[in-house]
């Protein structure tokens, strides 16, 4: 159905979504499921990483983390609760095929299958992530997702699970945020496997799409009945500061390297010519072979868009230099003055609408959903855990509106899921960051809707009767 002001029954744009809208929560495996050693899994990359002296707040680790692999069925029924159309998870590729080669793992995959089974039997669709992160650690031994290897191993490993619960689950998204595995990963060393090095990083970033592209093909020719494939890339706006040239170019650069250096490969079957110049003009080239760009760019019919914040570049530093002590280009990031999250990130809902947007605008004819939005906010539990966080109801609400604008302005955005529905393991962060709907109390595994819970609840509800 098209968006059209006239159905408005109030002002509020959310009050435009039409009752197909598809509402979901969304989580990851490593940040929630804890049981690390059972059931045949090996180690991931964060299992290594979390050990690493200062990697990670307070030493903390995925563990135990919400214990969901234990917790399953009281988990699914309070998304049932919460009246969603869809549980957005991800497979912990080294509980299904430990040491990520050879055969499946018949204990790793019966989880899964119980839990597609429970989401069904609860009414609510499983929306399948492949890989959110957790490479297994042998692969990473092998040399990990700068090894061109990883790329097949990864579809192998995609259609183990394909072939196991394709049955059931329509919706696949093959890699959630490629710029995090490979950038914060292999380059920043923010993430595991903590290495620091951009030609490392860039080579990553290939095997990533890679990878991607052969699951899809191989995903797409074994498919027997209706499947929707695709990939979530986490995206932002990047503004220039001002309208110097300086300013210009490092806002080109940043969008570049952080949006366009995966939307051109995977929609257009190109990478962008500026983004591969800035590259060589550091010393990095990406190891493309002939063929990979038309494996890369096989069709999707979803394009997963996570958005949190959106960002303003200069050229300059703070003293007015162009350039920084290696004699790279500055490209910083200029704080706007928003309020911000407990990530410091800046709040900015309309970088929401002005992003989609533009996707529909520069890569048209592919239908978006936010896989992913979502704030950690300092909450304040009250004597019964409860937690009262009308700063995330802010949040959600305006973020959700910006996704209605972003439909009124002709963007095919199809749905909407919030991050996340537990408080869980934010990486680098540990258990100090909460994006929960709902509180999870780490000292009994508790867990208590927020007033966010009960707001995503009602919003859902209402729009469901449009
Ligand atoms: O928690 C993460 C998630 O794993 C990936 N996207 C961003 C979230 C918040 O940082």
């Amino acid at each position: 159905m098209k968006p059209s002001a006239a159905t408005t029954a109030t002002d509020d744009p959310i009050d435009t979504l039409p009752a197909s809208f598809r509402w979901g929560v969304a989580t990851s495996s490593y940040q929630i499921e804890g049981a690390v050693a059972e059931g045949g899994r090996t180690p991931s990359i964060w299992d290594t990483f979390c050990r690493v002296p200062g990697a990670v707040t307070d030493g903390d680790t995925g563990d135990v983390a919400c214990d969901h692999y234990h917790r399953m069925p009281q988990d699914v029924a309070l998304i049932a609760g919460l009246g969603v159309d869809a549980y957005r998870f991800s497979v912990a590729w080294p509980r299904v095929q430990p040491g990520g080669r050879g055969p499946a793992n018949p204990a790793g995959l019966a989880f899964y299958d119980r839990l597609v089974d429970e989401l069904l039997g609860h009414g609510v669709d499983p929306w399948v992530t492949l890989y959110h992160w957790d490479l297994p650690q042998e692969l990473e031994d092998a040399g990990g997702w700068p090894a061109r290897d990883t790329a097949y191993r990864f579809a192998d490993y995609a259609m183990l699970v394909f072939d196991a619960l394709g049955d059931r689950v329509r919706t696949w998204t093959t890699l959630n945020e490629p710029w995090c595995s490979a950038m914060l990963g292999y380059y920043h060393g923010q993430h595991a496997p903590g290495r620091q090095d951009l030609g490392d990083a860039i080579a990553a970033t290939h095997h990533l799409l890679l990878g991607h592209g052969l699951a899809t093909g191989r995903m797409r020719a074994a498919a027997t009945g209706p499947v929707e494939l695709g990939i979530t890339l986490n995206l932002s706006t990047a503004a220039p500061a001002t309208d110097s040239a300086a300013d210009r170019d490092a806002a080109r650069a940043a969008d570049g390297q952080g949006a366009r250096l995966y939307l051109d490969p995977l929609l257009r079957g190109a990478y962008p010519e500026d983004v591969l110049a800035d590259l060589a003009a550091e010393g990095v080239r990406v190891p493309v072979r002939p063929g990979d760009l038309e494996v890369i760019s096989a069709p999707v019919d979803v394009l997963g868009v996570n958005y949190y914040f959106g960002q303003l570049f200069s050229g300059v530093d703070e003293d007015g230099r162009e350039r920084d002590e290696d004699g790279r280009p500055v490209r910083r990031v200029v704080p706007q003055g928003l309020p911000t999250t407990a990530m410091g990130w800046e709040i900015r809902p309309e970088g929401l609408t002005e992003l989609l947007v533009r996707l529909g605008r520069d890569y048209p004819g592919v239908p978006m959903v936010v896989t992913e939005n979502g704030a950690a906010f300092e909450d304040r539990p009250d004597a019964d855990g409860f937690v009262a966080d009308d700063d995330r109801v802010a949040y959600l609400a305006e973020h959700v509106r910006a996704a209605a604008r972003a439909r009124l302005a002709g963007a095919d955005v199809r749905g909407y899921f919030a991050w996340s529905l537990l408080d869980n393991f934010e990486w680098a962060y540990g258990y100090d960051k909460r994006f929960g709907l709902v509180r999870v109390d780490y000292d009994t595994q508790r867990r208590i809707p927020k007033r966010s819970a009960l707001w995503y609840r009602d919003t859902v509800r209402r729009v469901r009767r449009h």
